[in-house]
């Protein structure tokens, strides 16, 4: 356990496919931050039950709790644990460094993943009328366009940003 983890109690609200709840789950072992897993079932609907709306509104993982505060939306959550633990440290100093790093990860967690999310995707057949390949062609069209660009970014390794590992990894 980080250090200066002890005294807090951490829960993760996570699922263990959902890729916004993986960021949080690697930065956290990165940090080596204690918490406690509560798995919310997304294929059999449970971001959408009274029990876990109670914690996050907006029915969606990661959510994470610490002490009696929640705390929604990965990159917020990624965020406040590099400002409350910053060691291993997941951005460097420099703020034009920083801003690239942020760049990439909005890359990925504003313009790549939203479109690819489960409550879309069900939108698209249930609502939209389409089809699994029609929805296949989407889920692959945002993915090709966003990782085509994400490739321009990135630095000679190992990590996206040089040598070592950043929120851009995460
Ligand atoms: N922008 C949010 C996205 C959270 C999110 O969309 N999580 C997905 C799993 S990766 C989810 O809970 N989906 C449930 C649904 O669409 O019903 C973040 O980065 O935390």
């Amino acid at each position: 356990m980080n250090s200066s983890s002890r005294g807090k109690d951490v829960q993760l609200y996570t699922y263990f496919r959902s890729s916004a709840a993986y960021r949080v789950r690697i930065a956290l072992a990165l940090k080596g931050i204690a918490y406690a897993s509560v798995p919310v079932n997304l294929l059999k609907g449970a971001q959408d039950e009274n029990a876990f709306k109670a914690v996050n509104p907006q029915g969606r993982v990661p959510a994470l709790v610490v002490d009696n505060d929640v705390l929604i939306q990965s990159p917020a959550i990624l965020e406040y644990l590099e400002d409350c633990y910053p060691h291993p440290p997941l951005l460097p100093s420099l703020p034009l460094d920083r801003a690239k790093i942020r760049g990439v990860c909005s890359l990925i967690a504003c313009d790549i993943h939203p479109l690819n999310n489960i409550g879309v995707l069900r939108y698209l057949r249930h609502w939209m009328g389409q089809d699994q390949a029609s929805i296949d062609a989407w889920y692959a069209h945002w993915i090709r366009e966003g990782f085509d660009a994400l490739e321009c970014f990135l630095k000679p390794g190992p990590f996206a940003f040089g040598q070592h590992l950043t929120l851009a990894d995460v």
